[in-house]
């Protein structure tokens, strides 16, 4: 009985992977990563060359408007026909050893959506909005805890008294990318993009609550972490966010350096109340100055820029998407922008548009125009160029 059930699933095996060997190759490039994630690197550099910039959703395929875990589904698909080329996933709650993320998705569910995305060709990015070691508390600095809270980076790092706890937080982290593996033994290249939005101080590792010098630190660690794991499938995302008086200075004070970084992203949402044309030009002309900080940094660094998170909670103007939002990437080299999730379970909380949207016309034009590409408009990201 035993051996009928070895044979199946053997059979199984190289049907599914469409060869008459068990294990397609997953050769690796000479730095340590496989030759699938350096090509995807060097697919962004070249869609940001061409003038062309990926569509991305968080959690696109996991939940929807009106919906939750149905299978192949997707607001976006079901407003333009087309999945967005980038969808992002959240692994918070993951170092807990949870079996659900901050957002009630399942790893299990977030791990196959990620395999299928791969398949269809699609790219994924993965943040990580994971609770605080030191106080018990969530991601976000709660006032009451502040103190605490601030000393919180310091802890973790070599030295601190939650360094070994943290160590095994980032090992279910890496655990988990390097369980991102097709059935044919090929590893998904993913884009990670921890200790986003530092120049704010709302998150544990955010501008007031650590140095220069600990952030960087912070970052080292966990790169380093991975590579210990073996690890190989990562590329890594440095996502400063909009603050008062920016600069390219402030976006950049705490870059952890060349050796650790792959894409220079940015974040920065739109918060206009509906009908405020001006706050919708001033999120437009803020973005506009930033992202040249950003385009420009990545030049100089030999990295590629990306919009790693924006949108417009609701979207309460029609024509966003080709009027606010399309004209500031046109002139930027951003590889992609990501827009955040549209929650199932907090009302407005939504950030694409969905069948009967007010906003779902305009959005087709914008899936429509030459620049953006959707699914059907990635071909090859993960071949030699
Ligand atoms: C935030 C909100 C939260 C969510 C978190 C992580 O911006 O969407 O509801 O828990 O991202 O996805």
């Amino acid at each position: 009985m035993k051996k009928i059930l070895i044979i199946a699933v053997a059979i199984l095996l190289i049907v599914s992977c469409g060869s008459k060997q068990q294990k397609h190759t997953d050769p690796m490039a000479g730095t340590g990563r496989t030759e699938r994630t350096e090509n995807l690197l060097a697919s962004l550099h070249l869609i940001a060359g061409k003038g062309n910039y990926m569509f991305g959703h968080q959690d696109d395929t996991a939940y929807g408007i009106g919906w939750v875990g149905d299978d192949n589904r997707s607001d976006v698909q079901s407003v333009c026909g087309d999945k967005p080329a980038v969808i992002g996933f959240d692994l918070g709650h993951i170092e807990l050893g949870d079996s659900v993320n901050l957002d009630g998705v399942p790893f299990s569910r977030i791990r196959k959506e990620i395999l299928l995305h791969f398949e269809r060709g699609g790219m994924i990015t993965i943040s990580w909005h994971l609770d605080n070691p030191l106080s018990g508390g969530t991601s976000w600095v709660a006032g009451s805890l502040k103190e605490l809270e601030t000393h919180t980076v310091e802890s973790v790092l070599e030295g601190g008294e939650q360094h070994e706890k943290f160590l095994g937080w980032l090992d279910r982290v890496a655990d988990f990318m390097n369980s991102l593996e097709t059935p044919c033994g090929v590893r998904v290249p993913v884009v990670f993009r921890p200790w986003h939005e530092h120049v704010g101080s709302w998150f544990w590792w955010g501008q007031n609550h650590c140095t220069a010098e600990q952030y960087k630190a912070l970052w080292k660690l966990t790169v380093n972490r991975f590579k210990e794991k073996g690890v190989a499938n990562v590329l890594y995302a440095y996502s400063p966010n909009i603050a008062g008086n920016v600069s390219k200075e402030i976006l950049m004070e705490r870059y952890p350096g060349d050796e650790l970084v792959d894409i220079i992203g940015y974040d920065q949402y739109c918060s206009a109340a509906e009908g405020d044309t001006v706050a919708l030009g001033a999120y437009a002309s803020q973005l506009d100055v930033c992202l040249s900080y950003i385009c420009d940094a990545a030049r100089q660094h030999g990295k590629v820029a990306a919009l790693t998170e924006t949108g417009y909670e609701s979207i309460k103007s029609a024509d966003w998407w080709t009027r606010t939002l399309m004209p500031v990437l046109d002139r930027h080299p951003v590889c992609y922008a990501l827009v955040w999730r549209n929650a199932h379970d907090k009302p407005g909380h939504f950030y694409a548009p969905y069948p009967g949207h007010a906003s779902a016309n305009d959005f087709v034009s914008f899936y429509n125009h030459p620049n953006t590409l959707f699914l059907k408009d990635v071909k090859g990201l993960y071949t030699k160029k």
